[in-house]
């Protein structure tokens, strides 16, 4: 199969079918083989009726239906797991994105030879204030810690090799940082398109201005966890060798001070040198029992599933 679509989705009911539509005349056009996967994530409204009614219609159309609202990380996760297709595109359900953008895309990624290509809404059809801005600040965070030099990390159109998608583990709400796990599991060869963004036609907005602080805070996790996941004794050993070590030297000056060079002079105690090595020596044991905390962690990990799948169309 040539193409495996992904398109997580949470109430848009309203634009499914147009999607659909156009999806399978782009497909059909360019003689694609393909598969649709919709994974609704918890609607409330009729996005599901509608996947199966489409799914009906043509079985190309695939569906997962969580339980409950796991969040669009996971959705991709579950979609990732089923896909097929040589080439994997995650798209947008509420039409901002725009299929046509599919057939180079593909191209891309199997004759340019990219891992990856992350769409670019270099022209955005959203609110400046709300979203323009803070998505360029947020933008540009993440390439300073990321290194990957995107401009639109978060754009829900992208294209994957299939070997990207079966080797990446997408949680939490690090679908926005795909590019970076990515580069992070060895796939480096990430390219970028400009792609034609549109307004929203139906429905509203699912993220607000919170996604912004929930993204920072996942960049420091990701940064974090790209470095010193797989071994959190050299992060914290290494910082509190270093505090105990401070500590330790300052005990040793007071004690030789107060033994032998100058043992009538002031109290140990009203000393600002012995409050420093108290403290850097507390902080720096308890760093080293972080790491090792840290080691027995990862050691322990077992890989649970993190959501639950209420139905499925069209998959085994
Ligand atoms: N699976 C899943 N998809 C979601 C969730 N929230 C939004 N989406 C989908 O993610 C896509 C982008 O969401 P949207 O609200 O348009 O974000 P915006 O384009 O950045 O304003 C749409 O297809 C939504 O249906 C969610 O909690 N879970
Ligand atoms: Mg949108």
């Amino acid at each position: 199969m040539n193409i495996s679509v992904v398109i997580p989705l949470l109430n848009e009911q309203d634009s499914l079918t147009e999607l659909h539509d156009w999806i399978a005349k782009v497909m059909q056009s360019n003689h694609f083989s393909y598969e649709i996967i919709f994974i609704d994530d918890g609607s409330t409204d009729n996005s599901w009726q509608t996947i199966k009614q489409l799914s009906k219609k043509n079985d190309q159309v695939k569906g997962i239906r969580f339980l409950k609202n796991y969040g669009k990380s996971q959705a991709l996760h579950a979609g990732f797991e089923k896909a097929k297709g040589n080439v994997i595109i995650t798209m947008d359900a509420d039409l901002q994105d725009n299929p046509d953008e599919i057939p180079e895309l593909y191209n891309m990624i199997v004759n340019d030879g990219f891992d990856l290509v992350s769409g670019w809404k270099k022209k955005r059809y959203d609110s400046i204030i709300s979203k323009n801005l803070p998505s360029k600040l947020f933008n540009w965070a993440a390439r300073k810690t990321s290194g990957v030099k995107l401009h639109d990390f978060n754009c829900g159109l992208k294209a994957y090799h299939i070997n990207v998608v079966k080797n990446i583990d997408v949680n939490g709400e690090m679908h926005r940082y795909i590019p970076l796990l990515s580069k992070n599991a060895g796939f480096t060869k990430i390219g970028e398109k400009v792609v034609l963004h549109q307004a929203r036609k139906y429905g509203e907005t699912k993220f607000g201005m919170n996604r912004f602080v929930h993204g920072f805070l996942d960049l420091i996790t990701i940064w974090f966890l790209s470095r010193f996941g797989k071994r959190p004794m050299h992060l914290f050993g290494a910082l509190g060798v270093i505090m105990f070590a401070i500590g330790f030297g300052f005990s040793l000056y007071l004690g030789i001070d107060k033994l032998f060079l100058n043992p009538t002079g002031r109290l140990i105690t009203q000393r600002p040198q012995f409050f420093i090595a108290l403290s850097t020596m507390i902080i720096g044991t308890q760093f080293f029992v972080a790491g090792f905390l840290g080691e027995i962690i990862l050691r322990n990990r077992t890989d649970k599933k993190r959501y639950l799948v209420k139905d499925e169309i069209n998959l085994n």
